[in-house]
C-alpha cells in the first residue's frame, strides 16, 4: 500500500503536465517547488560548509593556492551532505519532492543520495552520462531531483537532457573530453535524439530517471555561480543498489539497509581502465 504524503505543492507546480512530460520525454520540471526561504537556507548552509573547510570523503576542498586556478578544487561538489548536515537531511526528504516522485514513479520511494554543486565561474561541466550506471539500482532504476539554487542556463553551466532516452539501455561509457568535463565518462547522444538545455530558476526542480542521458557544459559566465542541490531516489521495492548509496533513507528520516549490488553493470566487473568496477559515485 502506498503511503499518503501530504501534497505540499505550490500553485506553480503543474503535476499533470509533469506526469505527461515524464512519461513522454523522460523528464519533468516542478517550477518553484522549493520556497525562497528553503533556497536561502540551503545557500547559507553550504556557504558555512565552504567557509569551515574540508570534510574528508564528503568535501575534499583545497586551498586557493593548492587549487592552482581550478575552481572545482577550491569548490568541489559535496557528497552525501545529508550524512552530516541537518539542512540537507531535511531537504533530501522535502515533502514536495516526495509528492512529485510518488506521482511520477507511481510508487513509494527511498532516498539514496544527496549532493551539492557550487560550480563557480570557470568550472568544467559534467559530460553526458546515465545515473544508473553508477547507482546500479535493480530491478528498476533511480530518479534524480535536481534543484536549482541559482538560476541556471547554458551560459553558467546549466543542465542538458537528451529527450526520450528514459528507456535506453545503460551504455558502457566512452572517455570524456577532460578540457570540458571534470568527470571521465561520456555517453554519446543516440542518433536522431537531441540534448535540450533546461533553463531553471532558483527553486525549480528537474526530475529524470536513471537511464536518461544528461550532463552539463562548463560555467562560462564571468561571475555567476551555478549552485544546485541534487538528490537521487529509488522505488521502495528496490532490491539492490551500489554500496556507496547505503544506507537509504525513508521519507520519515530513518536509515534502512538493502542488499549491496556488486555486479559491474553495463561494462562488467573488470572495466574502467582495468580497475574493478562495483558502481559508485559519478
Ligand atoms: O549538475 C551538473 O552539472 C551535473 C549533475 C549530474 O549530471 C548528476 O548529478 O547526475
Amino acid at each position: 500500500m502506498r503511503t499518503a504524503y501530504s501534497p505540499s505543492l505550490p500553485a506553480s507546480v503543474d503535476l499533470d503536465e509533469m506526469k505527461a512530460s515524464f512519461k513522454q520525454h523522460g523528464y519533468a520540471v516542478a517550477r518553484g517547488l522549493f520556497s525562497d526561504a528553503a533556497v536561502e537556507e540551503i545557500k547559507s548552509s553550504f556557504a558555512r560548509i565552504a567557509e569551515s573547510g574540508p570534510i574528508p570523503g564528503h568535501f575534499d576542498q583545497l586551498s586557493k593556492e593548492e587549487a592552482a586556478g581550478d575552481p572545482l578544487k577550491e569548490f568541489p561538489r559535496v557528497m552525501h551532505p545529508h550524512r552530516f548536515d541537518p539542512v540537507s537531511r531535511k531537504n533530501l526528504v522535502h515533502p514536495g519532492v516526495l509528492t512529485c516522485l510518488r506521482e511520477l514513479m507511481q510508487d513509494d520511494v527511498l532516498a539514496a543520495q544527496s549532493m551539492f554543486y557550487y560550480k563557480p565561474p570557470g568550472s568544467r561541466g559534467q559530460a553526458m552520462h546515465q545515473d544508473n550506471f553508477y547507482l546500479l539500482v535493480e530491478p528498476q532504476t533511480c530518479v534524480a531531483a535536481w534543484t536549482a539554487i541559482d538560476d541556471a542556463d547554458p551560459e553558467n553551466g546549466g543542465m542538458y537532457l537528451v529527450a526520450d532516452t528514459a528507456e535506453e539501455e545503460i551504455a558502457c561509457p566512452e572517455k570524456a573530453n577532460a578540457a570540458e568535463s571534470f568527470t571521465t565518462h561520456f555517453v554519446p547522444t543516440p542518433k536522431g535524439k537531441k540534448a535540450v538545455p533546461c533553463k531553471m530558476k532558483a527553486g525549480d526542480t528537474l526530475f529524470f530517471n536513471g537511464s536518461s542521458i544528461h550532463g552539463s557544459g562548463p560555467n562560462r559566465s564571468q561571475d555567476r555561480f551555478r549552485r544546485s542541490f541534487i538528490c537521487h531516489y529509488v522505488p521502495k521495492s528496490t532490491q539492490r543498489i551500489s554500496k556507496f548509496y547505503l544506507p537509504l533513507l525513508t521519507p520519515e528520516g530513518q536509515d534502512v539497509m538493502i542488499e549491496a549490488n556488486s555486479g559491474g553493470g553495463a561494462c562488467g566487473n573488470s572495466w574502467q581502465d582495468g580497475v574493478h568496477w562495483e558502481g559508485g559515485t559519478h
